[in-house]
Order: structure tokens, then sequence, then C-alpha cells
């Protein structure tokens, strides 16, 4: 992939448009919360995402989407979003990270969004990633890829100057992970499963103290482990991921996209560069961000949006007048 130079950065009031954008979308998908119909739930929030992005002075498009233009209408990878008027920028989005669990009415589903400038984000297509994450504060190199968990395990526990029974690993439930769940448990440490939602695993490792989770392994979505960088890029940590595809058509597909060596281990820096925002609102209560609260006529809505160049984490909560039952956008 050609390296971009980067110079100007994003203009700093995206930090509230983007905001804008995943509130949006957290309200729509909100209010189909918990009725089993993921579908629904996420459409909602797409077309509310889409309809958000369409008011912002930027010529944005999106590199990590809904798949591709034949499968999905809206903010399918390539299309052009914005007024078209401003800053040339990338666009990774996921309108609704964790749409079982929205469905299901269960905690931490998010509305995701991250911007950087063009050339940013890594084009990674609809496929597996294999991912290891860890919060800041760490010297480099003590998380690997391609060592083994008890390798990892135990050199996060020297770093971090405690016994390997206060580490916690945070990995998705899937039989895939069994072999990585008995690994981490023989190697001495915790598992927190999660049923979906790894952007927010992730995130949950640059606060250990609170949140109790260490590291974040094991493979999930590649769209999610870019978004996931991208937010990791703002508050610090180091994260590396590598395509696992299954198929010989996806090796084909990253081709296409650029990612010609299959086995290339990406770090944190290669999934997301340069001057990136990152955006999240809840969808249902988590233990990141509350989710959206429909009270009165209110919609009130809670979301942090990163930024790396200045490393700041801005918390925002917004209470939006509901016009009958529709919110004012
Ligand atoms: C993860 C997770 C997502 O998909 O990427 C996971 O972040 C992996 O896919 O929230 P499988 O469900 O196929 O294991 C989600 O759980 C849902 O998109």
């Amino acid at each position: 992939m050609a390296k971009v130079e980067h110079r100007g950065g994003l203009d700093r009031v995206l930090v509230l448009e983007v905001a804008r954008v995943t509130e949006a979308a957290a309200i729509a998908a909100a209010k189909l919360r918990g009725r089993g119909d993921e579908k629904a739930a996420d459409k909602a929030a797409v077309d509310a995402m889409r309809r958000e992005l369409s008011k912002i002075h930027i010529k944005g498009r999106v590199v990590i989407g809904e798949g591709e233009m034949d499968e999905s209408p809206m903010l399918y990878i390539g299309e052009e979003v914005g007024l078209g008027d401003g800053l040339e920028v990338d666009i990774a989005v996921d309108p609704l990270e964790g749409t079982t669990i929205c469905a299901k009415g269960m905690p931490n589903a998010l509305a995701v969004l991250a911007i950087a400038e063009r050339g940013g984000l890594l084009n990674a297509p609809d496929m597996y990633m294999d991912k290891i994450a860890i919060g800041p504060g760490y010297p480099d190199g003590v998380i690997d890829l391609d060592a083994t968990p008890a390798e990892n395990l135990d050199r996060l526990a020297k770093a971090k100057g405690v016994p390997m029974s206060d580490v916690t690993a945070c990995i998705l439930d899937r039989p895939r992970h069994a072999e990585l769940i008995a690994a981490v448990r023989k190697a001495g440490a915790g598992v927190q499963l999660i049923p979906d939602g790894d952007i927010a695993g992730v995130i949950w490792t640059t606060d250990a103290a609170e949140t109790g989770i260490d590291v974040y392994f094991g493979i999930g979505g590649a769209p999610e482990g870019v978004l996931a960088a991208a937010a990791l890029r703002c508050i610090g940590g180091q994260m590396q991921g590598r395509l696992h595809p299954l198929k010989k058509e996806e090796e084909a597909r990253a081709a296409t996209m650029g990612i010609t060596d299959i086995r290339r281990k990406f770090t944190m820096e290669e999934m997301a560069s340069g001057d990136v925002i990152f955006s999240a609102t809840g969808v249902t209560d988590g233990s990141l961000l509350d989710g959206v609260h429909f009270r009165n006529n209110f919609a009130e809505t809670e979301t942090v949006v990163l930024r790396s160049k200045t490393g700041t984490v801005r918390r925002i909560k917004t209470s939006f007048r509901m016009i009958g039952t529709k919110a004012p956008f």
C-alpha cells in the first residue's frame, strides 16, 4: 500500500460533527433494542448514520463499511459521503457494533465511526482478523501476535509488575477460541468472555484499573479491528492484527483491496495512521458507555470522542428533545 504523507490534520470541528453521527445512529438502533430483529436495528443505525454524514462539510469516502456496493445500498465500501466540499477524508463505520447484543437487549452495543486523513485507515475486507491489544503505559514490544498466549501473558505480567493471577484477558466467546482460552487459563491468568463487541473489548484494555481487562486476544472481524486500532491510536496502547481468511476468495478479495501479503502483521499505526478521530455512542448500557435512555420527551446519549493528534478523550452527554417519538434530526 502507498505510504501517505500527513501534514495538515483534521479540522477539530469534526469532533462534534462525528459525535452527532454516532448519536443519531445510536438513537435509531436503541428504538429497536430487544426486538430480536438484528437486521432492522442495523438498518435503522445505517440509515441514521448515512443521513447525518450527508450533512457534514467533508469529501468523505467509506473505506470500512457495510460491505460491497452490490450487497449493501448504503455506506458500502467506496461510497462518497458528506457534502463534498471539505477536507478529503476516509471513514470507517460500524453503525451498530453488536447487532445481536442489541437485538437481545444485552449490554455493550455501540454505534461507532472513525474518520482519518485520506489513506489513514487500512482498507480491510470484511473477513476475520487475529488481534492482540493492550493499553498504554507498557514498553514497546510487550505483546506479539507471533508469541504464544503464555509468552505474551508472562511479559505483560512482568511489565505490569503483578503476579499472573492478577492479569485478565478479554476474549470473544466462540468455539474457535477454545484452545486460546485454555492456554490463558493454564498460564494462570483470568479470562473475561464477551458474546460480541470486540471494539469495546480492545478499548477496555486502556483502563485496566476500571475494567479489569489487561489484554484483548483472538479472532474477530477485520473491520472491527481497524476501528479498534483507530480508538487505541488516540488513547495509546499497542495492537497487532493479521487477516485470517477462511477461504481462497477472501485472500483474493484482500489482494484487490491492496493487501497482497495475507500473512502480514499490521501494527496499530499501520491500521490507523495520521490524524484520526474516533467516536462511539452507547446503544445499550455498557461498561464503556451508557446506552440511550428515553425519558419523557428526551433521548439521552453518552458518547466518547477521541482524537489522535491531541490524545483528547472527550465524553459527551447529550439530551435530545424528541418531536413526538422522533429524534430532531
Ligand atoms: C467480532 C465482534 C462483533 O463479530 O468482530 C465478531 O466485534 C466476530 O465474528 O461485534 P463472529 O460472530 O463470526 O464470531 C461481532 O461479534 C458481530 O459483528
